[in-house]
């Protein structure tokens, strides 16, 4: 479905599937648990979920003739990092806006983990004191302009790559990936689990697996805790990658599928519930799952598997997007493990 569009390879191909056999027999063994490595996809900066999306969006920044990559997220933003990453890779120079979308508590967060990482690849960090919002902002709107003054040629990147006319197409990517890899495997996924925060990743996902009637199998775990916001960005994304992929068919409104049940206290906070599935996943995989989205969708997918979400002898696919980073500005949170 891809073949049309232009691709700038920042990965290091299709990522590893990997059964969680511990934490399936610990549930019950009533449904068995793979994992998708989307965290472990590139040499770049730790990788994680956005740089299948920068993939088809960095061929036309280089088009545009842009010298700087400008975009938004929150103080331990991953895309954010993963943009730095980007810049530095393909010679651009990157202004990040970083909001508080986080009431946090450790005192050095805005020192470690994602916003770490982008200073030391050389981005010019904002560090901007408004709360959360998927949208367009208008802080990100200055920081183009500001670039425009300086007599730079910014190129924008939206929050997570989402709204961008080219951000669900790296996730339709995912679910080819996937059905190449079903083959070899043997058999099918009969879920996806993935977390949702500004959309582009649940979309591109449903597009791909619409392609063989599976789009409603794609369980997307809100961990904006903006659902109705999240989901209609899900919607018009899923809607505008299926028009310019030439899907064939139309996604309706219950294609997108969001349990808004995990997403509590707000956005970048773990509940109790969240820190003991980032524990449980820890100790019986040794994979890390981080506080704001992964941690979320783990503590999702551990709940549908108690509450018989599944049907019995489901074979269920967990999207691990990444995130990890941000670990390192919750160490009050895990201060005893
Ligand atoms: C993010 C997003 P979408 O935004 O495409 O819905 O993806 C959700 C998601 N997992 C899931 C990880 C590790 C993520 O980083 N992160 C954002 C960021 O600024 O990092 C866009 C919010």
């Amino acid at each position: 479905m891809l073949e049309k569009f232009d691709r700038y390879p920042l990965t290091f191909g299709p990522t590893p599937i990997e059964k969680l056999d511990r934490l399936g027999k610990h549930l019950g063994e009533k449904v068995e648990i793979y994992a998708k490595r989307e965290d472990c996809n590139s040499g770049l900066a730790l990788g994680g979920n956005k740089l299948r999306k920068l993939e088809y969006i960095i061929p036309d920044a280089i088009a545009s003739n842009a010298d700087t990559l400008v975009s938004i997220g929150g103080v331990q933003s991953n895309h954010t990092r993963m943009v730095a990453a980007v810049a530095a890779k393909i010679g651009m120079r990157c202004v990040l806006v970083q909001e508080s979308w986080v009431p946090h508590e450790d005192a050095v967060y805005d020192r470690v983990g994602n916003v770490l990482l982008s200073r030391i690849m050389g981005a010019e960090v904002w560090l901007i004191d408004e709360g959360f919002d998927i949208g367009i902002r208008r802080s990100w709107e200055q920081a183009l302009d500001e670039v425009k003054q300086r007599g730079g040629r910014p190129y924008a990147i939206p929050a997570g790559a989402s709204v961008h006319k080219f951000g669900g197409l790296g996730y339709v990517g995912f679910a080819e990936e996937v059905r190449e890899q079903e083959k070899q495997l043997g058999f099918a996924f009969d879920f996806v689990v993935v977390s949702t925060v500004t959309g582009s990743t649940h979309a591109g996902m449903v597009v791909g697996f619409a392609n063989d009637g599976r789009q409603q199998n794609v369980i997307g775990i809100d961990a904006s805790a903006t659902p109705s916001k999240t989901k209609a960005q899900v919607l018009q994304i899923a809607r505008h990658t299926a028009k310019l992929v030439d899907l064939g068919t139309e996604i309706a409104d219950d294609d997108v599928v969001l349990l808004e049940d995990y997403a509590y206290p707000c956005y970048g906070i773990p509940s109790e519930e969240t820190k003991e599935a980032i524990r449980l996943c820890a100790r019986l995989e040794g994979i890390i799952t981080d506080p704001v989205y992964e941690g979320k969708s783990m503590q999702g997918l551990i709940d549908l598997v108690r509450k018989d979400f599944f049907p019995e002898g489901s074979i269920v696919l967990f999207a691990h997007l990444g995130g990890a980073p941000a670990i390192n500005g919750y160490s009050c949170t895990f201060e005893s493990g």
